[in-house]
């Protein structure tokens, strides 16, 4: 797909999607959200030896600074907002779910819906100038991409209640003190952190990774069992032939070649 929002770059696997609307400090209107969607759901099958995603905001100044608030104006009906929450729901849904790893590159301001953006992927890694806040209350309105229900994991409840209701903004050591952010790193290095840590889990055997990640989700699901996913993914894996691989290299002393299967 031509996307008019975000642009995709691949190096040797590690694809980093960069939201790409520099005038607007790279606030997600909903045909971006919508592209985002696209590349998560169909697009990425196009790469070849997809090892995972980052995403990041285009410049320096910005990751996202929320949601366009100049598309706001005009939802005629409680319905009308609720089925927009929704969409942006499902889209972040699915780079949560995603079977490989997704990381947020922080740069700048990472505000609002773009916080959640960032707190929808599995680990962020903040540049020394990220600054993070829920400024919606502001707004008249509170967060609408499932951040209210994403923040309270990370941070515990007592915590998520006052970053939402005074919209205070955080830097990029509190946020790691805070468990948000997985590291901090000199402004511009965000994204070679992140392609490190791809790299890293590119080496380890990939179903086991995508396993990994629908157990640690299921612990956040209401609508799951935790410890039944870890059960019934143990069982699985027990039976692939990266696990055969994995052990059999492990007895003969030499590196495994996962292939996936
Ligand atoms: N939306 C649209 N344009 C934005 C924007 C945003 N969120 N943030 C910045 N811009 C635009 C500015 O309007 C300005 O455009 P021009 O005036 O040059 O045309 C340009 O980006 C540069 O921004 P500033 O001139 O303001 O830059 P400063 O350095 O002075 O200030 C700032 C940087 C980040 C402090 C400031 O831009 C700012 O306060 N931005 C707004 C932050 C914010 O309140 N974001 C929204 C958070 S609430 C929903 C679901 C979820 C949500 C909403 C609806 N539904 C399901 C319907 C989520 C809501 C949020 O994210």
């Amino acid at each position: 797909m031509d996307y008019k929002n975000i642009l995709i770059e691949n190096n040797d696997g590690v694809v980093t999607l960069i939201v790409n609307r520099p005038h607007a400090l790279n606030a997600l209107n909903m045909e971006t959200i919508s592209e985002i969607g696209v590349f998560f759901t169909e697009d990425y099958k196009t790469i070849q030896n997809l090892k995972g995603v980052i995403i990041t905001g285009a410049g320096e100044k910005a990751f996202v600074a929320g949601a366009d608030i100049k598309e706001f104006l005009g939802i005629e009906s409680p319905e009308a907002g609720s089925a927009l929450a929704r969409n942006g729901h499902d889209v972040f849904n699915i780079i949560e779910k995603f079977h490989k790893p997704t990381i947020a590159a922080v740069q700048g301001f990472c505000l609002g819906g773009g916080f959640e953006l960032a707190l929808a992927c599995h680990m962020r890694i903040a540049g020394e100038k990220a600054k993070f806040s829920f400024p919606e209350v502001n707004l008249g309105l509170l967060p609408g991409f499932n951040g209210s229900q994403r923040l309270p994991m990370l941070v515990g409840k007592a915590k998520a209640f006052e970053l939402l209701m005074t919209t205070d903004m955080i830097k990029a050591e509190e946020a790691v003190k805070l468990g948000l952010a997985n590291h901090v790193v000199p402004q511009g290095e965000e994204i070679s952190k992140a392609t490190e840590i791809i790299e890293k889990i590119a080496t380890k055997a990939p179903l086991a990774i995508a396993e990994i990640i629908k157990t640690v989700n299921a612990y956040q699901d209401k609508n799951s069992d935790g410890t039944e996913q870890e059960i019934a993914s143990f069982g699985q894996l027990m039976t692939t032939k990266d696990f055969e691989e994995g052990t059999s290299a492990f007895i003969e002393k030499r590196k495994a070649e996962f292939t996936g299967e």
